[in-house]
C-alpha cells in the first residue's frame, strides 16, 4: 500500500494485536474504537466550546469537591455511552462518578474495565487552554467481591492506557505495552491517523514543569532538587514550562524530555493528581517510551490502590532528570 495512504488507529490496533496475539478476536480493537468515537465527539464540542453556551460551570461539584464544567458532563456522558455499548466492557470508573458503573455483571462477558478522567484540566476551557481525556484499561478479575474492588489494581496490571490531547490539533497517544504511538485526528476524514510511530522520550531534557507557587509545601528533597535544576551545575541549563493541564504538560515532557512534577503540597499532602486515572496511565506511557514515573518513593505502577479516587504525588520524565531526583530523595534528611 502506498506510504501516502493513512494508517488509522483501528488498522494499527488490528495489525498490532495480530502480531502479538495471532488468535486475537479483535475485541480489544473494538473496545478502543469506543474511546476514539467518544473522544471525537468531545473534540467536536471542545473546538466550538465558546459557541452555544457550552462554557462555564454547571453549578455542581464532583466527588473531588471540584466545580463541574458543562463539558465535563458532556465528556463523561459520551464515554459512558460509547463504552457502555461495546458489549465487552464490564465496569466503567470515572473521575466524575463517585463509584464505578457496572455495565455487565457477568465478568466472563464484560471482561474489561475502563477507568478514565473524561476532561482533565477542564477549568482551563474558558481560557482556550489545552485539555485532555485520560484512560486506563484493565482486565476484570472475576474473583473480586465487587466492581469497586475489581477496579483497585496496581498500574502494572494495565492492559493499555492513553490520552487524547485537545490542543492545537487533537492527538491520541496510546500504549498497550508494545511501545507508544501517536495519532492525529484528521477532520477531513474524521479518523485518528498515525502521525507519531513509536514515540521515545529523550533520555535527558532541558525543561522542568511544576507549580512553583506551592514550593513551601514541597518535601525538602524536592526543594533541593529544584534549586539544582535552577543552578547551572553539570552544565545543565533548564527552562520552566507549566500549563496547568496535566495532559499538555506531560505530552510536552514525552516529546521534549525533562521532568513534570506534582509533589505533595500544603493543600494536597498526598499530591493532587489521582492514581488510577491520571498517574497510572501517564506512568505506563512514560515507561513504555523509556522514561520513569514515581511518587517520590516508589514506582507509580507498583502502588496498590486503596480507593478509586485516591491521590498521589507524581514525578514523571526522562531517565536523567528522574535519577537525579531519586538521588536527592535518598539523601539523609530528604523529607
Ligand atoms: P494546579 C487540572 O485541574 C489538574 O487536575 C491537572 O490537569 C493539572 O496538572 C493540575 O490539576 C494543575 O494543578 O494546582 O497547578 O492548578
Amino acid at each position: 500500500m502506498s506510504e501516502r495512504l493513512p494508517i488509522t488507529v483501528a488498522q494499527h490496533l488490528l495489525e498490532q494485536q495480530k502480531r502479538r496475539f495471532p488468535d486475537a478476536s479483535g475485541e480489544f480493537s473494538w473496545l478502543l474504537s469506543g474511546i476514539t468515537l467518544a473522544t471525537k465527539m468531545v473534540a467536536a464540542e471542545v473546538r466550538r466550546a465558546g459557541l452555544g453556551n457550552k462554557l462555564g460551570a454547571t453549578g455542581d461539584s464532583n466527588v473531588q469537591g471540584e466545580e463541574v464544567q458543562k463539558l465535563d458532563v458532556y465528556a463523561n456522558e459520551a464515554l459512558l455511552h460509547c463504552l457502555g455499548r461495546r458489549g465487552n466492557v464490564g465496569v466503567l470508573a470515572s473521575e466524575e462518578n463517585d463509584t464505578p458503573v457496572v455495565v455487565l455483571q457477568n465478568p466472563s462477558h464484560g471482561k474489561y474495565i475502563v477507568v478514565f478522567d473524561p476532561l482533565d484540566g477542564s477549568s482551563n476551557l474558558d481560557l482556550n487552554i489545552s485539555v485532555g481525556t485520560i484512560f486506563s484499561i484493565l482486565a476484570r478479575d472475576g474473583s473480586a467481591s465487587d466492581a469497586g474492588a475489581d477496579v483497585l489494581q496496581p498500574g502494572d496490571r494495565q492492559l493499555a492506557a492513553g490520552y487524547v490531547l485537545y490542543g492545537s490539533s487533537t492527538m491520541l497517544v496510546y500504549t498497550s505495552g508494545d511501545g507508544v504511538y501517536g495519532f492525529t485526528l484528521d477532520p477531513a476524514i474524521g479518523a485518528f491517523v498515525m502521525s507519531h510511530p513509536n514515540i521515545k522520550m529523550p533520555a535527558r531534557g532541558s525543561l522542568y514543569s511544576v507549580n512553583e507557587a506551592n514550593m513551601d509545601g514541597f518535601p525538602e528533597y524536592c526543594r533541593r532538587y529544584l534549586h539544582w535544576l535552577k543552578s547551572s551545575e553539570d552544565d545543565a541549563i533548564y527552562s520552566s514550562r507549566y500549563i496547568g493541564s496535566l495532559v499538555a504538560d506531560f505530552h510536552r515532557t514525552l516529546l521534549r524530555g525533562g521532568i513534570f512534577m506534582y509533589p505533595p503540597t500544603a493543600r494536597y499532602s498526598k499530591g493532587k493528581l489521582r492514581l488510577l486515572y491520571e498517574a497510572n496511565p501517564i506512568a505506563f506511557i512514560a515507561e513504555q517510551a523509556g522514561g520513569m514515573a514515581t511518587d517520590g518513593r516508589q514506582r507509580i505502577m507498583d502502588i496498590q490502590p486503596d480507593s478509586l479516587h485516591q491521590r498521589t504525588p507524581l514525578y514523571v520524565g526522562s531517565k536523567y532528570e528522574m535519577e537525579r531526583l531519586m538521588a536527592f530523595a535518598k539523601k539523609k534528611g530528604a523529607e
